[in-house]
């Protein structure tokens, strides 16, 4: 039969039991889900995607490898290549677009390239950096920059120096292979090379606030066929509010919005 236990209700005093006691450095992670609006075709042969970036109704990808790097223009009504420069002197990765025109980084070369928007002429603006280049944006005055480690640069627009940087962390431990970025609403967001996770970073000290699981879309699955071919390039469109998404040599491009978990 039924039966029930008294439980008298205990009222612990504060600090009564310091092992629950939460540390007080740490910012505990948020988890988002993904919210998928519509999805378009992630067209060409030159889609190993490095950097993606929305400008004026346009997204704006840089994609990578010795000999098939690109830098393209694609209408998001339906995923048309509008416009795009092959690059084959140089391992492309990261993209941003300030002060009118599109800045680029590359993975080895330690140097920074630059095209006029409108039809992807080089301009003479090189800058120089002692990494590794993966991921670039901006927050509309400085540069921001990721080289796979856990670090992010701020970089001056002007010379590219480093202002500052931090060390991203996940309550505390360190997060490496910081990938493609995109910098929205006082918030970093960061692919991580090899995961289906986004996290978004407090650019002041490094913690994530943020994390969206994305191993609900095609491109953020491995590969069996090629492990190379994983999650990759975050745009924001501020009109709409919602991102892009899509991974190196995934076929479709997605638009979707980030929100809180459903109970
Ligand atoms: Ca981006």
């Amino acid at each position: 039969m039924p039966f029930t236990i008294s439980c008298k209700k205990k009222h612990h005093k504060k600090n009564e039991y310091p092992w629950q006691q939460q540390p007080t450095n740490v910012t505990y992670v948020k988890k988002l889900q993904l919210k998928l609006i519509r999805q378009f075709p992630h067209k060409g042969d030159r889609n190993y995607t490095q950097g993606l970036a929305f400008f004026q109704g346009f997204l704006y990808e840089s994609t990578g490898l010795e000999g098939q790097s690109s830098l393209k223009k694609i209408d998001v009504n339906n995923g048309n290549i509008v416009m795009q420069k092959n690059i084959n002197d140089y391992f492309a990765e990261g993209i941003t677009i300030l002060n009118g025109y599109i800045t680029q980084i590359s993975w080895k070369n330690m140097k920074t390239f630059a095209f006029e928007i409108n039809d992807f002429k080089e301009k003479s603006i090189n800058f120089t950096y002692n990494t590794e280049g993966w991921g670039l944006t901006d927050n509309g005055t400085q540069f921001i920059m990721s080289d796979g480690s856990d670090k992010i640069y701020f970089r001056n627009t002007a010379t590219f120096n480093v202002e500052k940087e931090i060390n991203v962390n996940y309550e505390g431990n360190p997060v490496v292979y910081l990938n493609e970025l995109e910098f929205t609403a006082n918030k970093i967001y960061a692919n991580v090379y090899g995961s289906p996770m986004i996290y978004s970073i407090d650019p002041s000290n490094g913690n994530v606030i943020e994390a969206i699981d994305c191993s609900s879309i095609i491109c953020a699955q491995i590969s069996k066929d090629n492990p190379e071919n994983v999650l990759n390039g975050i745009a924001y469109n501020a009109i709409s509010k919602t991102f892009y998404l899509t991974g190196k040599r995934c076929p479709v491009i997605y638009e979707v919005v980030f929100e809180a978990q459903s109970l």
